[in-house]
């Protein structure tokens, strides 16, 4: 069950051609996939690149690395090992036997969920498009194309769901995966930050690191789910993610140490003449990708969220691991919330509901515990370094446009603001023009084996160690076309 069947077209762990209508249905599309991979993905010519594929969804050796031509990635279908005894584990359905297939009643909503899933996974791969032509490294460069050929898997995975358990209209929503497209004013994709430009490499592991690291977290609550197949595809995406987020954080890692090494070698925070990037331009970075992210998990209240709760749709994240009754009809939540908005002088607070509906605020907390340790790891770079400069995460109201903030404006200490003191400040707190003219303009490519641009240091290790899969950081991990 575990090992992928690569005789087929489709590689697959689901036993595939035992469905012979389904396997034809996903067959028409894939050439609509690769279309939509050659004209929206990586722009830049290869030959091969060095990576891994999955090859069987246990522990250990799930993967295979090597040297692959990218147009011929095998994108495949895998969905974690079945547990015959699995039960729902929460909500109104709890300890019923998990559903193999899509309760007619809950049919619209479980949809919904998997076109916001699948929505993201070609965005990112679209917004991502440009970036190799300034790739600051080989290894470098090889670490985005995993990303986008994994991000390309991901969207396979969501658009299996839609044609094995939601017939016609599973199909075409299939199709629209590959209509909208990232920033496009006709059509564009789902959720607001997929539609961000991702311009330059600080923008990458900026995204990698914030905005993939939603992915972790949706994707641990739609582990959650009562329906199976979506359970245990979300298994099997979550060790693949774990890479993209390792890629984010030691790439803003290796940002921050070199801006410091900069510093201290000239003893001055004007970093621009020695070609790296100031700390102040990497904490407005942190501030827009942060913000854009936080605003991914929808209002601190949602009916939405208390509707998947108790129908089964979508848990917690480790709910197993939550000590209450897994139903939540009578506990209480305090949630994030903008008060006394009839005074006239609103101000940040929190305010109790009804805890179904302030999940999208419990998913989030366990969200911004976690990207405290990112910052904690890099302010741990600078003291390393005998810098007194820290980064920080902005307050949870800062440059929000979906929930309970969206309404005002406020700094990263949380002060509101009024709109014309916002006009004259935020160039302060959000990359301005100037900014991303100038990250821009540090982003030449460098193709070399071993070599690496002015603004990044190198991994730790390299050049002999450092790398991927044990290779040196100076492996020859793409041959350019
Ligand atoms: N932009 O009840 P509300 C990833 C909509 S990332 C635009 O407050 P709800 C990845 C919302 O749809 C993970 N619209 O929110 C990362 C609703 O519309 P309707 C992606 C937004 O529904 C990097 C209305 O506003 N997966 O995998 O409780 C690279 C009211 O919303 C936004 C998922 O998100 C927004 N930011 O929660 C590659 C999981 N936020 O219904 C991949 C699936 C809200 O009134 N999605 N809206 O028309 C969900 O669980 C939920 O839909 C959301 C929103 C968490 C997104």
């Amino acid at each position: 069950m575990s090992t992928a069947d690569y005789g087929e077209k489709i590689p697959n762990n689901v036993a595939l051609h035992e469905d012979r209508r389904l396997q034809r249905a996903l067959e028409s599309w894939q050439p609509d996939f690769l279309n939509w991979w050659e004209s929206m993905g990586p722009a830049l010519p290869t030959e091969d690149v060095y990576l891994r594929t999955a090859v069987n969804v246990g522990r250990e050796g799930w993967a295979h690395f090597g040297h692959v031509p990218m147009k011929d990635y095998r994108w495949g279908i895998f969905l974690a090992e079945r547990d015959q005894d699995r039960r729902i584990g929460f909500g109104e359905h709890k300890g019923e036997p998990a559903w193999q297939q899509v309760p007619g009643e809950y049919r619209a909503e479980l949809q919904r969920l998997i076109v916001i899933q699948g929505d993201t996974e070609p965005a990112s791969v679209e917004q991502q498009r440009n970036l190799g032509a300034t790739a600051p490294s080989l290894y470098d460069l090889r670490n985005l194309f995993q990303v986008n050929v994994e991000e390309g898997r991901h969207l396979w995975a969501m658009v299996y769901l839609l044609h094995a358990h939601f017939g016609r209209e599973g199909r075409e929503e299939a199709a629209e995966l590959l209509h909208r497209n990232s920033g496009s004013e006709d059509a564009p994709r789902i959720l607001g930050a997929f539609n961000e430009e991702t311009p330059d490499w600080l923008s990458f592991f900026m995204f990698t690191y914030f905005t993939d690291r939603d992915g972790k977290y949706q994707l641990g609550t739609l582990k959650e789910s009562a329906f199976d197949p979506l359970s245990r595809t979300c298994e099997f995406m979550l060790k693949e993610e774990a890479h993209h987020m390792f890629v984010g954080t030691t790439g803003i890692d290796r940002v921050v140490e070199r801006t410091a090494q900069v510093m201290v070698a000239n003893d001055t925070d004007e970093v621009a003449a020695h070609g790296a990037i100031s700390l102040a331009q990497i904490q407005k970075y942190l501030n827009f990708h942060y913000s854009v992210s936080l605003d991914l998990f929808g209002g601190e209240t949602s009916t939405n969220v208390a509707n998947y709760y108790t129908a089964g749709l979508k848990g917690r994240w480790m709910e197993g691991r939550r000590k209450d009754d897994h139903k939540l009809t009578d506990d209480a939540f305090l949630v994030d919330a903008l008060l006394d908005l009839q005074s006239g002088e609103p101000r940040i607070g929190q305010t109790e509901v009804a805890a179904l509906t302030g999940l999208n605020t419990d998913l989030r907390r366990e969200y911004i515990d976690d990207c405290q340790g990112g910052v904690n790891r890099w302010n741990k770079i600078l003291a390393a370094a005998g810098l007194p400069h820290r980064l920080k995460l902005p307050h949870i109201a800062f440059n929000r446009k979906v929930g309970a903030f969206a309404a005002i404006e406020a700094s990263p200490d949380g002060d509101i603001l009024g709109k014309d003191e916002w006009e004259r400040q935020q160039g302060k707190w959000l990359p301005t023009g100037t900014d991303k003219t100038y990250v821009r303009s540090l982003m030449r490519p460098v193709y070399e084996r071993g070599k690496i641009a002015a603004w990044i240091a190198p991994p730790r290790g390299a050049p002999s160690g450092g790398g991927i899969n044990g290779k040196p950081f100076d492996y020859d991990y793409v041959h350019l076309a």
